[in-house]
């Protein structure tokens, strides 16, 4: 039998190492939360993950954090950590629509509520308490009213998609087509994915103007600002004007892209507000305190034009 003294020292050392779980303010046991995110592959994605850190850590939520560069497989092997570690909620963005169906069914057999942030994943609803993001379709759909406003219904339109097979890319092609089918004049010529980036969105512009199809092209759709500004660069190498030779719409409202508006190198972005922390703890809180929750949340988004870019810029807070 250990002496009491030697007892109660292993014990603090237990507890001492432990640090016993971290208090939320008020000294309650924090809620410990699960956050698998995509990557860190545009602007868009770090506000979007500087949003979700800062607000966890205002509200003294404990968040185990994780970045799958990408990789759907990665982001299985951490939501399955998070359900080993017995957390309280999981909060995910799928990189892909498709192959959640699984890891998502071990959440729920563990009693582990999930929170979709950003992206849909293509699961049945009771697999998720709830999913917080802007419709994709609809900003497919202005991105396309705006070009065919302000191309007077003709273009022959370049398209950069996003990731392949993700909610955003799939939504934004839906809704731009849609609107593409009341203006016999406009259609997509080229489409190729430029995978959210910059670099990819350079990459594949610097191609296009090199190809025949290239030189009749005189819009570009880009589904998101950082592979339009790849694109600008590229353009510009070319010898040619990008927002006058090639009218050039995409989608964020990153700060970057209210720069480019004011300097006439991108004409409209249609904005998808990244910083959802405080809705998605928002739910995170309904869910502990077992309060009920819409399935759907949609968050609301601007879009910026000439007429409004220079005005907004001040106030962007990515
Ligand atoms: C949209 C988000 C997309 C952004 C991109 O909600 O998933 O992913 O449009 C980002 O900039 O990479």
């Amino acid at each position: 039998m250990k002496s009491p003294l030697v007892f109660c020292l292993i014990s603090a050392i237990v507890i001492g190492c432990g640090g016993g779980s971290p208090k939320s303010p008020g000294g309650k046991k924090a809620i410990v939360v699960g956050f698998s995110q995509i990557g860190a592959e545009s602007a868009w994605r770090t506000a979007n993950t500087q949003s979700i850190q800062s607000e966890a850590q205002k509200r003294g939520i404990d968040l185990k954090f994780s970045d799958a560069q990408q990789k759907q497989e990665n982001q299985i092997k951490a939501i399955r950590s998070f359900i080993a570690q017995g957390v309280d909620v999981i909060a995910f963005s799928p990189v892909v629509e498709a192959g959640w169906d699984v890891v998502l069914k071990e959440a729920k057999d563990a009693g582990i509520p999930v929170i979709v942030s950003d992206r849909r994943p293509n699961v049945p609803d009771d697999m998720y308490v709830c999913f917080i993001g802007s419709d994709f379709v609809e900003e497919g759909r202005r991105a396309a009213k705006w070009l065919a406003e302000h191309t007077g219904g003709k273009a022959v339109i370049a398209e950069l998609t996003g990731t392949p097979n993700s909610a955003p890319a799939n939504d934004r092609k839906k809704g731009f087509e849609e609107v593409l089918t009341q203006y016999p004049g406009m259609s997509i010529v080229y489409s190729q994915t430029g995978d959210f980036t910059r670099a990819k969105g350079k990459e594949v512009m610097e191609a296009l103007l090199k190809s025949p199809v290239g030189k009749r092209i005189n819009a570009l759709f880009a589904h998101n600002d950082d592979m339009a500004l790849g694109a600008i660069q590229a353009i510009e190498a070319a010898g040619l004007k990008p927002g006058k030779d090639i009218i050039i719409v995409s989608i964020d409202g990153i700060k970057d892209a209210l720069v480019a508006i004011t300097e006439g190198k991108l004409n409209c972005s249609v904005e998808c507000n990244p910083l959802l922390g405080p809705k998605v703890f928002d739910a995170v809180q309904a869910v502990m305190d077992k309060k009920p929750l819409p399935k759907r949340i949609v968050v609301e988004d601007s879009m910026f034009d000439a007429a409004n870019a220079a005005k907004e810029l001040p106030n962007r807070k990515y």
